[in-house]
């Protein structure tokens, strides 16, 4: 039996979502020093390091002028769609693109071949941070859920958008009802330097 592996969910880490991009979101790339960290761990113990990226066309619902919620962000191909230049880049990495269509499609799972990607890898166990803590990171966790894996959310690193005031909260507590474990890495891995 092969070995049980545990993967690492690094979600949206992209020029647009952190501070001064289309969608920024307050301390957005604070997340990247303990991404970085986490995932150089993970690919010496050859676990699995995913990043995904939210890749849409130029015209879909999910933009506010055709009908969304969100102002135009992550269009592929574009600079607001590439990974912030500090994150983590290696050739062992899987990268996922999503939110190819015109529905809010907020997960990594969503329409995506994640699940079977980590299945055929013995992935039993995914720890998810990134961006945002209300979105992309909170459907994902939520998902991984229902896939059947155990969830680890790294409260410490993530960000929110907070539309309204206390979403990160929020988000961070459904994930934990629905069977996440809540952690704060980032502040064991920064008291062990
Ligand atoms: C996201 C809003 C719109 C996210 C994506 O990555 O959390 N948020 N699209
Ligand atoms: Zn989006």
């Amino acid at each position: 039996m092969a070995d049980k592996k545990r993967a690492l969910l690094i979600v949206d880490v992209q020029n647009d979502f952190c501070p001064g991009g289309a969608l920024g979101v307050d301390k957005g790339d604070e997340v990247i020093a303990p991404l970085n960290r986490l995932a150089r761990e993970f690919l010496s113990r050859g676990d699995i390091v995913v990043k995904s990226r939210d890749w849409h066309p130029a015209t879909t619902k999910h933009f506010a002028q055709y009908g969304g919620t969100w102002p135009v962000h992550c269009v592929q191909e574009t600079v607001g769609a590439e990974f912030h230049h500090e994150l983590i880049d290696d050739p062992r990495i899987i990268i996922i693109s999503k939110g190819m269509g015109d529905e809010d499609s907020y997960s990594a799972f969503d329409g995506t071949d994640l699940a079977e990607r980590l299945r055929a890898e013995n992935v039993e166990e995914v720890w998810v941070g990134g961006l945002a803590t209300d979105y992309c990171v909170k459907n994902t966790a939520l998902d991984a859920l229902r896939e059947g894996f155990r969830v680890k959310a790294l409260a410490d690193a993530m960000r929110a958008v907070n539309l309204k005031p206390g979403d990160d909260e929020r988000a961070i507590e459904e994930m934990r009802s629905a069977g996440a474990e809540i952690i704060h890495e980032a502040k064991r891995m920064a008291a062990r330097r």
